[in-house]
């Protein structure tokens, strides 16, 4: 049982007053949650995020969806960000992703589906139950962070377009506008833009595999995807992509950005794995976020990202130094 965001702003976020409506609406949030058996809504007050909007949701407790580690602090889930579109130093997206317009947002689901349409924002947080899900997020580059992400399985998304039984594969595409990406539009983008990822069919049902539209209580500040990006908590962060407007079922296994650029470093699978090394470091260990030269945190890398209960059946017979 858990509550449906009742309003997605309308206003442009940069239009709002941030703090005194951002404290009306968690006032009236938070009665609407305590009203409400099941629901633990209402969010923190992040400093980093000022003008995200709190959200209600509930808290599940699927295998594996609430680790019990030491959250990431939100400001440095906020400030130490990928998203390449908006320049590649960590600092970038926090500087820059501002000038990206979330609203109006949509979403086309097409390609191998019984039922191709769009989804506009409004339509998917009216439409499907929010949870909490506090994961382990591991970047190919070897740091790592635990944050408590909100949002829905991607299976409920994707029943509703209805699948056909040719369906495989599901890939994804980030919005392309380069007039408010200044990274797409530097002399040094190496991505072939629109940046893609893609799953196979039966990864991206996995209960775990989730649509995140917020974090630490409230909607995604742009710098970590807004207005919804992917979380799939056992494989590399890339795969995680933000800001996605475009989701295709197809029967072929899809191009990824990351592949395009170099197939030798950067698998189609990606599975967070300490046995096989990046061609250029190891991945034995990692750098978990607040991390600095003279505190490293430094912590063994697990298998699947820690995530091995629940999804290691679906890799039941693969070479996983192949199929990296
Ligand atoms: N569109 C898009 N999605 C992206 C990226 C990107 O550059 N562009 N970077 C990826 C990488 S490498 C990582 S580690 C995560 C980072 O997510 P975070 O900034 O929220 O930690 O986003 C992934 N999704
Ligand atoms: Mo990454």
């Amino acid at each position: 049982m858990s509550q449906r965001i009742r309003n997605w702003p309308i206003i442009p976020s940069s239009e709002i007053t941030p703090e005194p409506v951002w404290l009306q609406r968690r006032a009236f949030m938070k009665a609407a949650a305590l009203s409400a058996a099941g629901a633990v809504g209402a969010g923190v007050a992040p400093s980093g995020a000022s003008t995200s909007m709190p959200l209600t949701y509930s808290k599940t407790d699927c295998s594996g969806c609430q680790t019990d580690e030491p959250m990431t602090p939100l400001d440095d889930v906020t400030s130490y960000n990928n998203f390449y579109e908006f320049g590649t130093d960590k600092s970038d997206p926090a500087k820059y992703a501002h000038a990206l317009t979330t609203d109006p947002w949509s979403i086309e689901v097409g390609g191998l589906v019984k039922k191709p349409g769009t989804l506009h924002l409004e339509d998917i947080m009216s439409g499907f139950d929010l949870e909490e899900r506090i994961y382990r997020f591991r970047c190919v580059e070897a740091w790592s962070m635990v944050v408590p992400w909100i949002g829905f399985p991607l299976s409920e998304l994707l029943a509703r377009f209805e699948p056909t039984s040719d369906a495989r594969f599901v890939s994804f595409k980030t919005l392309y506008r380069p007039a408010e990406m200044r990274g797409t539009r530097s002399f040094t983008s190496v991505i072939d833009w629109p940046y893609r990822e893609g799953l196979r069919l039966d990864e991206a049902l996995h209960p775990l595999t989730l649509m995140t539209v917020g974090l630490y209580g409230r909607t995604l500040p742009n710098q970590s995807g807004a207005p919804l990006r992917l979380i799939v908590p056992w494989k590399y962060g890339f795969k995680s992509i933000k800001s996605i407007v475009s989701i295709e079922l197809t029967s072929r296994q899809p191009q990824t950005s990351w592949q395009s650029l170099a197939a030798n470093e950067y698998g189609f699978y990606s599975n967070v794995n300490p046995h096989v090394d990046h061609p250029r470091w190891s991945q034995r260990y990692e750098r978990r976020l607040p991390s600095s030269l003279f505190s490293p945190n430094r912590i063994a890398t697990q298998m699947f990202n820690g995530y091995e209960a629940q999804v290691a059946p679906l890799y039941e017979g693969l070479d996983l130094k192949k199929f990296y």
